[in-house]
């Protein structure tokens, strides 16, 4: 099963556009936190979990996601969001607090939602599954051949609602695909430490037949879009759900501040020696015939709507104190 070059491109462009991202993010986010980290303060309020290394979960899969496909993200949403065609302007805004984000500026990075791309996010842990089955399960009964995405971390696949959500999809057999992102940690806890079974994958057997387990090794684009494509044609010819385990790199901490005094020494250089971007660019050369200048200006494309992004953020204005009670739950 051959990849268009269409896609290849795409793929590119798209992992190299979220890393631009994350990086412009890891440098805007430290402004006005130093000398002394406080949390509030600064062009980026709050916490930031970043996703540098993880492109390939988002990419291999949103490659074959349509615009009326749902998709619930959790806490570490940036490529998730960027590879599912979010705004990107106003995605920045909303992180920024500003009045021209997605939610006005009151949800910030971990709250990102876009109707007009069927993007949600939540800081809730596992709060995106029931989510994506309630999205699937309408899907269904409106008798449109979407499909419902719903990202975790490994962490996640052990919190009530991925059994809970996965038990209905198969019962109900829902246009359903559960991504489970594995970067080795929940916060500080290591998989092995958490986690019963070598790989969440294998867990499929456990709801039934109509459910298909994937497993994605080595944080590997083209395997993903593998098991992806068969996957999302799965679940939109109504033959049932699926869990897809890879196996990512978080090459950052948890959060940005985190003092990773849980990482073996050594270990994000190991990591960084396979960063997935570089890897993909040399295969394009090598095996699919790309130029250099091909790609560069997949580069400089990427980079152009990130910049005219953040400069739309950082140009906007903070909402006034008159709206803080607005379009909000008291
Ligand atoms: C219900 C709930 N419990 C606990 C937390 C605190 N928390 C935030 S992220 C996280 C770990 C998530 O690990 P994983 O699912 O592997 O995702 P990763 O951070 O590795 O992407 C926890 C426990 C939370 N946000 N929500
Ligand atoms: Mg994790």
């Amino acid at each position: 099963m051959t990849i268009s070059r269409k896609e290849l491109s795409w793929m590119y462009e798209t992992m190299y556009k979220s890393r631009y991202y994350e990086d412009e993010m890891e440098k805007t986010y430290t402004e006005g936190k130093t000398p002394v980290f406080n949390i509030g303060s600064g062009t980026v309020p709050g916490e930031m979990h970043l996703s540098t290394g993880q492109e390939p979960a988002a990419i291999g899969i949103s490659v074959h996601l349509r615009k009326d496909d749902i998709v619930a993200s959790p806490h570490r949403p940036h490529h998730h969001a960027i590879a599912k065609g979010v705004d990107l302007k106003r995605m920045t805004a909303e992180i920024f607090g500003k009045k021209t984000g997605l939610s006005k500026g009151k949800g910030g990075h971990m709250h990102l939602f876009d109707p007009a791309v069927h993007f949600s996010c939540s800081g809730i842990v596992g709060a995106g599954l029931p989510q994506a089955a309630g999205a699937a399960l309408a899907a269904k009964k409106k008798n449109k051949d979407s499909v419902a995405v719903a990202y975790i971390g490994e962490g996640a696949a052990n919190t009530g609602s991925f059994h809970e959500s996965l038990n209905l999809a198969s019962l109900w057999n829902l246009p359903y695909i559960v991504v489970v992102e594995n970067n080795s940690y929940g916060i500080s806890v290591p998989k092995s430490a958490s986690t019963s079974v070598a790989s969440n994958d294998l867990r499929a057997s456990a709801y039934g037949d109509n459910v298909k387990g994937y497993y994605v090794k080595d944080n590997d684009p083209i395997a993903m879009y593998h098991a992806s494509k068969e996957a999302v044609e799965r679940a939109r010819k109504g033959e049932g759900p699926s869990i897809i385990e890879i196996e990512t790199y978080r090459f950052l901490g948890h959060f940005q501040g985190d003092a990773e005094g849980y990482r073996p020494e050594g270990e994000v250089e190991e990591l960084r020696e396979k960063d997935p971007i570089p890897l993909f660019r040399d295969l394009l050369m090598k095996d699919h015939s790309f130029k250099e200048d091909e790609l560069v200006s997949l580069e400089e494309k990427a980079k152009g709507e990130v910049d005219e992004a953040y400069a739309f953020a950082r140009e906007s204005d903070y909402p006034d104190l008159e709206e803080a009670l607005d379009n909000v739950f008291i």
